[in-house]
């Protein structure tokens, strides 16, 4: 269950869903982009006996779901990596996130949001600060949740997954899958529902699969609703974090100066983002952490983000870095949200 979580919500590098489309190729304007329908395509027939069988649901439904998709050229084109790779560079990753704009806005969603805050604070151990960063980096609080119909977006991304690139198709059949249960759970119009080019919804971005396993109807309405009820927004970002490990009152990381010899400096970076090494082991390699640091309870990581051609930075993170990490694999991600969560705590 949890490896397929991680599959689901962290296959896209470091950016977030909708970011991804800024630093990438140009890509084709949305509503410009050539579609065509799926219709009664025979591998499409196939797929919708084949997920009514998984999923318990009436093939003759999904049949009819599943002939509404239609082919985006868009999607085929933005899952497509950079034709020239950014260099990875965390000074530039960070200022794009950590930003007045951002933090003002942050400020006044936690204010709009603040009992549903506390009380998830209080279920599940998650601070306010994290759980509105996580929005604000995702979608901007909700101004970027995606202009793709989630049907064409999966459906082109499993029948139509382009070439020369790692084919992702089997995950995104899957999150098919999810997808037509999930609106056949929740009474959507397939059809209907909006999100981006890799089908994540809402403020959020949950992809389906994680909607199903994690999301909450936080304020008792009877559904679900990732777009319109911040009370549900609050509620399924902090059960996704407690589920994938986070723990009460933990920092994210602290400080750390690497060890100066590059041997002990690159065994400390060989586990990468998972927490591996008492504080003790750190210090014994050579590795200064400050005093709170070294009394903390739990294995760290020692954490590298490269800054192009300037010297990287290093922090120490803890179980709850990882945690954030199982959002979105990718320590840069993970960094830009405890750093923003901090500049909004410290603005609130
Ligand atoms: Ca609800």
């Amino acid at each position: 269950m949890r490896r397929r979580t991680i599959a689901a919500t962290a296959w896209a590098l470091c950016w977030p869903a909708w970011a991804a489309r800024a630093p990438r190729r140009k890509a084709l304007p949305v509503r410009e982009a050539p579609t065509r329908p799926y219709g009664r395509r025979r591998d499409v027939l196939a797929a919708a006996h084949a997920i009514a069988e998984v999923h318990g649901l009436d093939e003759a439904w999904v049949e009819a779901a599943l002939t509404q998709a239609r082919f985006n050229a868009a999607v085929a084109q933005l899952i497509m990596p950079a034709a020239a790779p950014f260099a990875k560079n965390w000074a530039g990753y960070r200022a794009r996130f950590v930003e007045p704009r951002r933090i003002d806005a942050g400020v006044r969603w936690w204010h709009e949001h603040e009992s549903w805050l506390q009380l998830a604070e209080e279920r599940f151990g998650v601070p306010a600060g994290i759980v509105v960063s996580v929005v604000g980096v995702e979608t901007f609080y909700g101004r970027v949740t995606g202009a793709f119909r989630v049907l064409d977006a999966l459906a082109t991304l499993t029948f139509d997954f382009p070439t020369g690139r790692s084919d992702r198709s089997a995950f995104f059949r899957a999150e098919l899958g999810h997808f037509l249960e999930l609106s056949q759970r929740e009474r959507w119009d397939p059809s209907a529902v909006m999100g981006s080019y890799a089908g994540a919804m809402g403020l959020p971005q949950f992809m389906p699969s994680s909607v199903l396993n994690y999301a909450l109807d936080f304020d008792d309405d009877g559904r679900i609703d990732l777009l319109g009820s911040g009370a549900d927004v609050v509620g399924s970002v902090a059960r996704f974090l407690t589920e994938h490990g986070w723990r009460r009152d933990m920092p994210t990381h602290y400080p750390v100066e690497p060890p100066a010899d590059i041997v002990e400096r690159a065994r400390l970076l060989v586990p990468d983002i998972v927490p591996t090494f008492s504080p003790a082991q750190m210090a014994e390699r050579g590795a200064h952490l400050d005093d709170a640091a070294l009394q903390h309870p739990g294995a760290l990581a020692l954490i590298e983000l490269l800054n192009s051609d300037a010297a990287p930075t290093y922090v120490a993170g803890t179980q709850n870095f990882y945690a954030l990490t199982r959002y979105n694999a990718s320590s840069y991600y993970a960094l830009a949200v405890a750093e923003l969560a901090r500049a909004l705590e410290a603005a609130h």
